[in-house]
Order: C-alpha cells, then sequence, then structure tokens
C-alpha cells in the first residue's frame, strides 16, 4: 500500500494518509485486544496460547478499522468504538480459524503462518474458535452501552451477523456449492453472508458507539454492504492473480475446491467492473457525512486496491 492513497472516484477528493492511519488504528487495536483476552499464561495455557496465536498472526485489522472510522465519521472516538471493534475481530478470526479446519477448507496457512490446527491439533483448534467467538459477547456485554443503543442491540446486532442466518448461512451454502455449477444470484448469497455481513456488522457497530441517528446507521449498512461484498469479489480475484507468499494463506485454493466464484462466473474483467460500481454505490451511502467520512471512503478504496 502506498504511504498516502488519493481516492479518485471518491467524493472528496483530497489525500488521506491511509497508511499512518492503519498504523496507528492497528496499534490500538492489538493493545486493546491484549487487554481483553486472558494472558497465555492463564489455565489452561494451551486454549490461551491457540487464540492468541491465530488472533495475533497478523491479520490486516479490515473490520476493527471500519468500525473506528464509522464511529469518527459519527463524530464519535476511536476510544469508544475499540470494544467493539475487537469482539467484531475475534469473531472474524473465529471464523478463519474454523474455515481452515480439515472437515471446512483444510487448509494449512493462514495470515503467514501454519494454521491453528496446524500448531495445537484439531481438537484444540475447533475449542480456540468457539472461546473467540464466546469472548466477543463477553467483550461486547462489558461495553458501555448508549442511549440508542443498550447492550441488547449491540448483542443482537452480533448474533445477527455471526448466526446460522448471515456468517454460518454463507458457509454452509459456500460448502454445499462446492463442485456445482450455481448463478450468479446463489453466489451473491454466498458473499453476503459469509463476508459482507461482517464488515457491515462492524461499519454499523463503530456508529453504536458514537450513539448515531437511525439516518447514519441506514448509511453505514448500506456502505458496509457495499463494501463487503466488493471485498469478497476482489478475494476471488486474489485467490487467481496472487501468490500464496503474498496472500499469506493457499492461493488458487477455489478453483482446486471447484469453488464458484465471480471470475469463474462472470469473468476476470466484468469481476473488476462490479467491484468498482459495487465500491462507488459504497461511496454514494456516505454522502449524508459531508465530507467526515474520509477514513471510511480511504478504506472502501483500498479495499477494491488491495492485493493481499
Ligand atoms: C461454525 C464450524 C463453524 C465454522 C464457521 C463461518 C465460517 C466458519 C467461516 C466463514 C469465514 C470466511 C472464510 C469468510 C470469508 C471472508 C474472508 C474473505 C475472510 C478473509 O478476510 P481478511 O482478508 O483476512 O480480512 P485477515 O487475515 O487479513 O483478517
Amino acid at each position: 500500500m502506498s504511504a498516502t492513497a488519493t481516492r479518485t472516484g471518491a467524493r472528496h477528493q483530497q489525500s488521506f494518509d491511509l497508511a499512518a492511519y492503519l498504523a496507528d488504528r492497528t496499534e490500538a487495536v492489538n493493545r486493546a485486544l491484549d487487554r481483553f483476552l486472558p494472558r497465555a499464561t492463564t489455565r489452561p495455557a494451551t486454549i490461551h496460547q491457540a487464540m492468541r496465536y491465530s488472533l495475533f498472526a497478523g491479520g490486516k485489522r479490515m473490520r476493527p478499522a471500519l468500525s473506528l472510522a464509522a464511529a469518527e465519521a459519527c463524530g464519535g472516538s476511536p476510544e469508544e468504538a475499540l470494544p467493539l471493534a475487537c469482539a467484531v475481530e475475534c469473531i472474524h478470526t473465529y471464523s478463519l480459524v474454523h474455515d481452515d479446519l480439515p472437515a471446512m477448507d483444510n487448509d494449512d496457512y493462514r495470515r503467514g503462518k501454519l494454521t491453528n490446527h496446524k500448531v495445537f491439533g484439531e481438537a484444540i483448534a475447533i475449542l480456540a474458535g468457539d472461546a473467540l467467538l464466546t469472548q466477543a459477547f463477553e467483550i461486547a456485554a462489558r461495553c458501555k452501552g448508549w442511549p440508542r443503543y443498550p447492550h441488547q442491540a449491540i448483542i443482537l446486532e452480533l448474533t445477527h451477523a455471526a448466526g446460522s442466518g448471515q456468517l454460518i448461512a454463507g458457509q454452509v451454502a459456500d460448502l454445499e456449492g462446492e463442485g456445482k455449477k450455481i448463478s450468479a444470484d446463489q453466489l451473491k448469497y454466498i458473499h453476503e453472508r459469509k463476508t459482507s455481513a461482517l464488515l457491515c456488522c462492524s461499519a454499523r457497530l463503530g456508529g453504536m458507539s458514537a450513539n448515531c441517528t437511525v439516518a447514519q446507521l441506514k448509511a453505514l449498512t448500506d456502505f458496509g454492504y457495499h463494501v463487503g461484498l466488493a471485498f469478497q469479489i476482489i478475494d476471488d480475484i486474489l485467490d487467481v492473480t496472487q501468490t500464496s507468499e503474498r496472500l499469506g494463506k493457499t492461493a488458487g485454493k477455489d478453483t482446486k475446491a471447484q469453488k464458484a466464484t465471480y471470475p469463474n462466473i462472470v469473468g476476470m474483467e466484468r469481476s473488476k467492473q462490479i467491484a468498482q460500481q459495487l465500491t462507488h454505490r459504497a461511496f454514494d451511502a456516505l454522502r449524508i457525512f459531508r465530507g467526515k467520512a474520509v477514513a471510511l471512503e480511504a478504506l472502501a478504496m483500498y479495499l477494491l486496491q488491495r492485493d493481499r
């Protein structure tokens, strides 16, 4: 990523130092996660080491960054958004640990390191995923709550995104679609649930931590939905065009597993066009913030142009 991202196509044409923004926010998120998680020496140490192994393996922290940037767009502070940003990252990491298991995608590498089950064994990896998911709800339950968004709203937000109607539904449809010819509409169903739901939830929770208005929450929902879909299309493209070293996970897995992807359903060029259109829809959603959503705009552009 270049140090300065210029957001051609974004509403507010100005340069924004996204590299510095991400470095700063990632450090804050890592410090907070370290505080929220049991220490690696807490008994039974194996499970806490396994949770920390995947959580601190070098993820891009895009979901927490979206939460913090969404809070800022709504006039809130990164500090207030941090617990919810960390809760989402715990859920995301759990989903990756389980996704990599032999019974699922059976992968050896994630975030540039051996997968959790390769290091700790399958049983501990399953439990580490379970514990990270549970940890997310503890962090959320301990957050302060806001007048428009008390704890019940926050917890429901997480259960909705992570439950059997969204994240799990996407994973089930993905598994059931392997080796089958599926339509673009069915693929969109998978992407909406497997990927977009949690990215959308990240943006919404950021807004909630700023006690955002109904109109702001609707704008963040619209933004997160479109960015989330673009994110997965780019992920499909990178699976074909990048090396395993660059991605930090095994490249070419979708083709090998005979998974339906945007590139193999609509072609590479059309996939890039669709990702661009979705990103522009995301920019449109930010109009309501009148120039205060520069970090969200820069993140959306980065997610479209990323190469890992
Ligand atoms: C309940 C057994 C059980 C499993 C749940 C829901 C689920 C497993 C898996 C879905 C997870 C998945 C692989 C979603 C796709 C989203 C995606 C492209 C993730 C990669 O996100 P990045 O690139 O990763 O942000 P980093 O490592 O940078 O955080």
